[in-house]
């Protein structure tokens, strides 16, 4: 099957860099986002998100005339739903999060004005098994005259595919061409329809599956991942009970031919592994006991780091008087500027909030810090805190930290294993 032209809803961290994909294979691609100075940054060859490699294929891609950014969809062969599903905000702290569906129904009501037979809708963004029905359904909705997968079949005039992404950021640009893609159509014409149009550029394997399963399949990958740092975490906790040095023994415990743990932290951040697995729990609440623990004990080792930093600062105050907290990181994981549900960030608001100390943050990612940091502490360089600092919190381990970190002098809290040092 052939595609000219291709329409993508939702000029993200992963709607640009796929657009900017098509229209570097040399397809006429219309990105669409609601955000005018997005539309307005990407029309002048620029780029409003820091990721690798981004800037020169989009800035080239716009200067070539393939790439162009709007407002409202407009007619395609294809279109691409990319956008943000995010969760419903939740009455009560231990109420599971539900997944916001609103954007993809609104994505779906500004496509259907312009669809015409013969198209196919794919749609990209983590979502709750079902929601690719859903969306079918508010088409159809939308747009009588024509028919879809869950009412004509085979036959029906509009293909609807779920094709989940599964980019690691920092490396989007590499693994959108070399990741096998899951390919979920409604109906096997979908999908065969959705194979061909990411073959525009995908290297790695195109499965095909059910939209179901698809959906099932990327919350499965990030739910994985989940429990497996989260049992990071836990050991990191018993072990600090226990006086181990939790880096030392998983170290130890990963050269079994057949072990392999992730590494502990103060916390898991971002927009999907932080997010997604709650889509799994919150349609089988009953079923997702691992699933479900999983994400407690990732949220509350936040709370578990602060209070190990406090212990600390009162330690050191029953020595010395006024303590100076140096504090390492404050993005959701190394080397991106991205500060979505980062565990950093959430210690430091615990920290600022409830300890009395002097507090510097290194953070070489951001220019300035964000608003519910400001005015609690001042902004350094690694080698001015390193020196001034009578306690340093590592909570990400940026490169520039592994490099430098022999050059930091006084008491240590490392929840990243940065510094071969003891812990508290
Ligand atoms: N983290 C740890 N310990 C580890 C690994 C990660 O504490 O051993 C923390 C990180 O510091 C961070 C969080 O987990 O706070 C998530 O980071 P990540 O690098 O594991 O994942 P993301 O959120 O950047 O990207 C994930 C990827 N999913 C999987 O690896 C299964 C990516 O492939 C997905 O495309 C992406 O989610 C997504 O968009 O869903």
């Amino acid at each position: 099957m052939n595609f000219d032209t291709i329409c993508v809803v939702g000029l993200g961290y992963i709607g640009l860099p796929t657009a900017t994909m098509f229209a570097s294979r040399r397809k006429k691609v219309v990105g669409v986002d609601v955000n005018k100075h997005v539309v307005d940054t990407i029309n002048r060859g620029e780029i409003h998100i820091v990721e690798p490699e981004l800037d020169i294929a989009v800035h080239a891609a716009v200067k070539e005339g393939y790439l162009r950014a709007t407002a409202r969809p407009e007619p395609a062969d294809a279109f691409l739903v990319a956008v943000p599903t995010p969760f419903k905000k939740r009455q009560a702290e231990d109420e599971i999060p539900s997944p916001d569906l609103s954007y993809i129904q609104a994505a779906a009501d500004s496509i259907a004005p312009v669809l015409e037979k013969g198209n196919l809708v794919i749609l990209e963004s983590t979502s709750p098994v079902g929601a690719t029905e859903q969306m079918a359904d508010w088409l159809a909705e939308a747009r009588p005259d024509l028919t879809f997968p869950q009412q004509a079949g085979e036959e029906a005039d509009v293909m609807v595919a779920h094709c989940p992404e599964r980019v690691l950021p920092g490396r989007v640009m590499y693994e959108l061409i070399e990741n096998d893609r899951i390919i979920g159509g409604m109906t096997a014409k979908s999908s065969t329809a959705a194979c061909d149009l990411y073959k525009t550029f995908v290297r790695g394997e195109c499965l095909t599956t059910t939209a179901r399963t698809a959906e099932m399949a990327k919350l499965t990958e990030n739910a994985f991942r989940d429990v497996n740092i989260a049992f990071a975490n836990e050991l990191s906790i018993i072990c600090d009970g226990l006086s181990i040095d939790v880096w030392e023994l998983i170290k130890m415990a990963n050269r079994h031919p057949r072990v392999n743990i992730l590494n502990p932290g103060p916390g898991v951040g971002g927009h999907c592994i932080a997010v997604d697995p709650w889509f799994i729990v919150s349609r089988s609440p009953n079923e997702s006991k691992v699933i479900k623990s999983a994400r407690d004990v990732n949220d509350g080792k936040p709370i578990w780091t602060f209070e190990k930093v406090k212990e600390a600062v009162e330690r050191i105050r029953n020595k010395k008087g006024n303590v100076t907290v140096g504090v390492y990181g404050l993005t959701f994981k190394a080397d991106i500027d991205d500060l979505r549900e980062s565990p950093a960030m959430r210690v430091s608001e615990l920290i600022v909030s409830n300890i009395d100390a002097e507090f510097v943050f290194v953070e070489p990612n951001i220019k300035k810090l964000p608003s519910s940091l400001e005015g609690q502490g001042v902004m350094k360089e690694f080698d001015q805190a390193a020196k001034c600092c009578d306690l340093h919190v590592f909570l990400v381990d940026h490169k520039e930290f592994l490099d430098k970190s022999e050059k930091v002098s006084g008491e240590i809290f490392d929840t990243k294993g940065i510094v071969k040092r003891d812990g508290l």
